[in-house]
């Protein structure tokens, strides 16, 4: 499998939940590398950029409004299929439906306050790691 990065958002409930570390120590077990990151408390516009693809979705609003609520931690994740692995780590979007041992079992409220967020191809995780890193700014190992 070829090696792959994408972005991780570690969202402002997580955060405030002081699990960063747990959150981050998961992708390092299951063998993806931090790439870059760095704690971020974005505008409302950024968040809006961020999730522009669902402008036209009713919880369009509320999403901008929880993802500039507060800190969240931007990471790249690099290892063997990295966009897929760290979807599987998640679980599902809503945490009622996620798998016992996922980050948003164990972590997310609601499906809103979802604990995390990961990119869901190689193109979105291209651009969305564009969003908030330049080249200089990651590291491969
Ligand atoms: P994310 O982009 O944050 O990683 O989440 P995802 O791929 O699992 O889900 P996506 O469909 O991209 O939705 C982005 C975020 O919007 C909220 N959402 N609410 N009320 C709803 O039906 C609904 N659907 C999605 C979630 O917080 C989701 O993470
Ligand atoms: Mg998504």
């Amino acid at each position: 499998m070829a090696v792959e990065r994408t972005l991780s958002i570690i969202k402002p409930d997580a955060v405030q939940k002081n699990a960063i570390g747990a959150i981050l120590g998961r992708f390092e077990q299951a063998g993806l590398r931090v790439a870059a990151t760095k704690m971020m408390h974005l505008s409302r516009d950024e968040a809006g950029g961020f999730y522009a693809v669902h402008k036209a979705r009713p919880f369009y609003g509320e999403l901008c409004d929880f993802m500039s609520s507060g800190p969240v931690v931007v990471t790249v994740l690099e290892g063997e299929g990295a966009i897929a692995k760290n979807r599987d780590l998640m679980g599902a979007t809503n945490p009622k439906d996620a798998a016992a041992g996922t980050i948003r079992a164990d972590f997310a409220d609601s499906i809103d306050a979802n604990a995390v967020h990961g990119s869901d191809s190689a193109e979105t995780a291209a651009w969305e790691i564009g969003y908030f890193f330049g080249q200089r700014e990651i590291f491969s190992r």
